[in-house]
């Protein structure tokens, strides 16, 4: 086995060929919208109901019985498997909030950006399930004044999930993978410094090169680049 703590950076790009639209590809979702209305808790304060929409329309989207994880979802679910079966360490984080990594049985996952099936009090932090439209009604059930949930996504200027777990296995990897990342948002777009700086070989598979500076790179849809690439690891 060629390499053995393996962590995986996914974006957008790799839910598209499930029908789910990227953010910054043409007709993507920030088309309709700025991201200061909808993305940042600025937005939210102004015009909660713009804010609910558009997270309410993403998250029935995942309950489509057309939307299913695509062959670049499962190469990885099932890579992840063997490759700790084997006895190596594998992480994959990922940027989108769809369900997709999850549905496809990845299970060692760190949803960097949040969920849409999530909600969470925005005093306690305290997070649940949430499958159906949210409304500005929708009150927590852990202050003892009723507060209005939210999504339980990371906005723009609010802190990702998990950064020191991310931070921690990037450090100790020996091969970093980005997947479908325009690689324009940070921190997630500086995962492969700290991947490279710590001797990882790093890899893009994305439809396009980006600006990220990666040791190797192949490119066309994921649904076809990454099964190939996954299977010249085994
Ligand atoms: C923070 C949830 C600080 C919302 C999202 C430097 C350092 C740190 C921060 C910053 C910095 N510079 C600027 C910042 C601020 C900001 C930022 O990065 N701004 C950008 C615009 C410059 N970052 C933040 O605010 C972050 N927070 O820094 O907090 C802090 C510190 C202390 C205490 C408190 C706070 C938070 C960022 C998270 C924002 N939330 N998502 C939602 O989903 O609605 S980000 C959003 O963009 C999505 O999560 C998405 O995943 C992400 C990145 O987009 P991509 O996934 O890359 O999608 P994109 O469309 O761009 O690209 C798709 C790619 O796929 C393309 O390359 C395309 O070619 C390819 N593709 C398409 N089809 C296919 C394909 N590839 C393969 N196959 C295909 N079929």
């Amino acid at each position: 086995m060629r390499f053995n703590n393996i962590v995986v950076l996914t974006g957008a790009g790799v839910s598209a060929e499930s029908g789910i639209k990227t953010f910054r590809d043409s007709n993507g979702l920030w088309e309709n919208h700025q991201i200061e209305d909808v993305a940042t808790p600025e937005g939210y304060q102004r015009n909660p109901a713009l804010v609910h929409q558009f997270y309410n329309q993403r998250r029935a989207q995942l309950l489509d019985p057309k939307l299913k994880p695509n062959a670049a979802h499962l190469a990885l679910a099932r890579f992840e498997q063997e490759h700790i079966a084997r006895g190596g360490r594998f992480l994959l984080i990922t940027q989108n909030v769809d369900n997709l990594h999850q549905r496809a049985g990845s299970d060692s996952v760190i949803a960097m950006h949040g969920q849409l099936q999530k909600v969470k009090c925005p005093v306690t932090g305290k997070n649940q399930s949430w499958l159906k439209d949210l409304t500005g009604a929708d009150l927590c059930h852990c202050c003892k004044i009723p507060q209005p949930l939210r999504p339980d996504i990371v906005w723009f200027g609010e802190m990702p999930y998990q950064m020191e777990l991310c931070a921690e296995a990037l450090m100790q990897a020996d091969l970093f993978i980005s997947i479908g990342t325009s690689g324009q948002v940070y921190p997630a777009a500086g995962f492969v410094q700290i991947a490279a700086q710590a001797g990882a070989h790093t890899v893009e598979l994305n439809m396009e090169a980006t600006r990220g500076d990666f040791a190797e790179g192949y490119y066309g849809p994921a649904a076809k680049v990454v099964p190939t690439y996954l299977k010249r690891l085994d």
